[in-house]
């Protein structure tokens, strides 16, 4: 068994809990933040028979898209401002970030 942990887009974050019931899949929603941009977005939990990662993956890789989004830099309050770019630059947001963790034991009670 794995522990799938996947950060994925908030827009994004209904439909793959759809898709992932649909897929027979249990699944856990927390509410994060990115570290880098500040902004809301969404960890799935998702414990699943080895067998299914890959099958899981496609799921998450269906669901979740790749977005440019603006950032807006923080003005330097007091530090080096020869380093500040004070206009907003575009990232791009990945379809989901994903880690596969092995489970050592797994109870349901
Ligand atoms: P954020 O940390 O808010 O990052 C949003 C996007 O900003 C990233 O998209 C990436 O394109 C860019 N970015 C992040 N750090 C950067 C940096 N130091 N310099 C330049 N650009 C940077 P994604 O890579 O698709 O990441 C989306 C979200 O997934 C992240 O939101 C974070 O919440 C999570 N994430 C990504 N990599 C992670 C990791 N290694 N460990 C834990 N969480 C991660």
């Amino acid at each position: 068994m794995k522990l799938v942990i996947a950060v994925v887009q908030d827009q994004d974050s209904n439909n793959l809990s759809d898709a992932l019931t649909k897929a027979d899949f249990r699944a856990t929603k927390l509410a994060s933040t990115g570290g880098f941009l500040r902004s809301g977005n969404t960890t799935f939990l998702i414990g699943a028979d080895s067998a299914k990662i890959p099958q899981l993956l496609d799921v998450i890789r269906e669901n979740c898209r790749a977005r440019d989004q603006l950032v807006s830099p923080i003005s330097p309050l007091g530090g080096n401002a020869d380093a500040y770019v004070p206009y907003p630059v575009e990232v791009e947001v990945g379809g989901a970030t994903v880690f596969v963790l092995p489970i050592e034991q797994f109870h349901h009670f």
